[in-house]
């Protein structure tokens, strides 16, 4: 696709796929966090994290979702504060969140933390209160001194025009803007014109009842007849059975490079589930959208190894000690002597988040040293 053909693609996905409620709240909040920051000169990022919905319905029963629980990018926005960074959070509602992420439902949960006192007061069990103070003390902190700015989004649509509107306030920032894009954005959706305005429906009660607005949506409704081969024997008639048919999500890390945050520095991520594929489709996104950094992740080891694709250097693989993966491209298990020594319940952020940092220095001083000449 031409510059010119992805740009029109991308003005007519903003035209005809309506913005979320919130976003001009959002891009006030935005803005003032990110005037505060650059005023201080300190460096912002903007952590994307979770997974995008695809509503199937404009009043919306149903919907495609994806696997992420915004671990990495909750995680990740932990390690931007701790390096000095001010972060914007946009993330999928009810997702990870930094610090309180510790203590959610499905790892500790907090009434399991706290016990009552001879006083009949609330207390955290003695056991458990060095560990909490420490993430307490880094929360407080964030928040007294306005460091992070949380921004939910839910559906594919309200990402994308949040994410455009946010990289677009850091453009001002030039190479001192960070775009860490950490969200499970999903690569398909049902545009507006296809989207049935109300529940889809199991049976033709619409169609029998008001047959005058018939609606022809897709998803389509197959005839009540119809039979499935699903069950080969007996066979039985089914009922009605749902096609869903998605378009593809027009690719926007081309308007973010060229357009939305020219001068920052963007760094993508790159899901698979292959190991066979990974560094390629890593290496293939970074020539097509000539930015500085893509991390390879594959759904399996993620959480223990990652792999950082960037111009003009050879691929770097970043492991905690736990890791026992797959090792190379071909998919070779790591050799004992090749499994990193060190504190097993290190959590691989800790080891992304120094390396893009100091990324981004040599960003800036490359930035600035061609602003010289
Ligand atoms: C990632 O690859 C993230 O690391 C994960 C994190 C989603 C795997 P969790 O939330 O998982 O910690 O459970 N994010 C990017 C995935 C993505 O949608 N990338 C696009 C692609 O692969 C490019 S922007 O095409």
């Amino acid at each position: 696709m031409s510059a010119s053909e992805s740009l029109q693609a991308e003005d007519a996905y903003f035209a005809s796929n309506a913005p979320p409620k919130q976003l001009a709240a959002h891009t006030a909040l935005a803005e003032a966090f990110i005037s505060q920051h650059a005023a201080a000169n300190r460096r912002v990022v903007l952590v994307t994290s979770g997974g995008t919905t695809v509503p199937l319905e404009k009043n919306t029963v149903r919907f495609i979702d994806n696997f992420s629980a915004g671990t990495r990018g909750a995680t990740s926005a932990e390690y931007f504060l701790s390096a000095g960074y001010a972060v914007i959070f946009l993330h999928r509602q009810f997702s990870l969140l930094p610090y309180s992420r510790h203590y959610s439902h499905s790892t500790d949960c907090l009434l399991d933390l706290l016990e009552e006192d001879s006083d009949g007061r609330v207390a955290v069990r003695p056991s458990d209160s060095d560990r909490i103070l420490d993430v307490l003390r880094k929360y407080q902190s964030a928040r007294r001194n306005n460091m992070l700015l949380l921004l939910p989004f839910v559906t594919i649509g309200d990402y994308l025009h949040e994410l455009r509107a946010v990289a677009r306030l850091m453009a001002p920032l030039g190479s001192s803007g960070l775009l860490y894009l950490a969200a499970a954005v999903s690569d398909f959706f049902v545009p507006p014109e296809r989207l049935s305005e109300h529940k889809i429906q199991s049976t033709n009660i619409v169609e029998k009842l008001y047959p005058q607005d018939a609606p022809s949506p897709s998803p389509q409704i197959e005839d009540e007849e119809t039979f499935d081969n699903f069950d080969a024997s007996p066979r039985v008639p089914r009922s009605k059975r749902l096609i869903i048919d998605l378009d593809p999500v027009p690719k926007f890390l081309k308007s973010l490079v060229e357009g939305w945050a020219p001068l920052g520095m963007i760094v993508s991520f790159k899901l698979e589930t292959d190991p066979r594929i990974l560094v390629h489709k890593a290496r293939y996104s970074l020539e097509r959208y000539q930015h500085h950094l893509v991390i390879g992740n594959l759904l399996s080891t993620r959480k223990w190894e990652v792999v950082f694709v960037a111009p003009n250097r050879e691929d770097q693989w970043l492991r905690v000690a736990r890791h026992g993966g797959w090792g190379d491209a071909e998919g070779r298990p790591l050799r004992p002597d090749e499994v990193p020594e060190g504190d097993p319940e290190q959590e691989i952020e800790a080891l992304i988040i120094p390396a893009v940092a100091k990324l981004h220095d040599d960003h800036i001083a490359k930035s600035s040293s061609a602003e010289r000449k």
